[in-house]
């Protein structure tokens, strides 16, 4: 039996960040489908922050760790695995400024722009959990997604500044999490600009079947989303 746990839901992609980064790296793993089941007891109990991904290990202080961003770190940390997470501490440091601009960022946007449309649970205090009515929390949505590209375009100019790749000539962990973002943009029909586009598609070339196999679970989820809006 894998020594490594992975507990995601399928039609996520804070769950394809790692799910495409575990198979790239070539760990040894088994994937948990813990659909419905993050507020029961017994995950509740394990990590009461209820999200996934969540990695189980023996060894680690808690048995479980949280965040997608933390988990490809530890990973990185744990096999060597510089390839995806230099040494150097300044090229890390960019890999981590990416990182946590995303999470911190970039993604917030996303979700205020995409969970509408995915049928995705909102956050409170937010226009869309709140008493406004469906034209505000529309323009809401809309505003939302106005506002991303700057953010993403961030991405180009600082982050890639003309490399293939946030991590250079090959992937790093930032670009597990920026690409596998960029997947939801797809529920809105967003005008993803052409460089983002070749990115896209560079990363699925270069990862393979490491990325279109856990991509097809957001991709059939948005399909099904997609046509039963029609
Ligand atoms: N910042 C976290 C976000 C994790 C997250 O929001 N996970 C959601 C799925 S997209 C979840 O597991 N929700 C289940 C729940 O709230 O019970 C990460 O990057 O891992």
């Amino acid at each position: 039996m894998p020594a490594t746990t992975l507990n995601v839901l399928k039609p996520s992609v804070n769950n394809l960040t790692v799910r495409m980064f575990v198979r790239a790296a070539g760990l040894d793993f088994e994937e948990l489908d813990v659909w419905g089941k993050t507020t029961e007891p017994e995950f509740l109990a394990k990590y009461p922050a209820h999200l996934t991904p969540m990695l189980e290990e023996e060894g680690l202080p808690r048995g479980a760790l949280g965040e997608s961003c933390a988990i490809m770190a530890y990973l990185c940390n744990k096999h060597g695995l510089t390839r995806f997470y230099p040494e150097d501490p300044g090229e890390r440091a960019m890999i981590d400024n990416a990182m946590f601009y995303l999470v911190g960022t970039f993604y917030p946007l996303v979700t205020r722009a995409t969970y509408p449309t995915l049928g995705f649970p909102q956050y409170p205090g937010e226009v869309g959990t709140s008493e406004a009515d469906d034209a505000m929390k529309a323009k809401a949505q809309k505003d939302a997604e106005a506002a991303l590209a700057e953010p993403l375009d961030v991405y180009r100019a600082f982050f890639l500044d003309g490399k293939r790749f946030i991590g250079g000539d090959h992937p790093s962990i930032a670009d597990f999490r920026f690409a596998a973002t960029l997947e939801f943009l797809r529920a809105i029909d967003y005008d993803l600009p052409s460089w983002a586009e070749e990115y896209m598609t560079r990363m699925e070339e270069t990862l393979g079947d490491a990325y279109s196999e856990p991509a097809a679970d957001v991709r059939g989820y948005i399909e099904h989303v997609k046509s039963q809006a029609a």
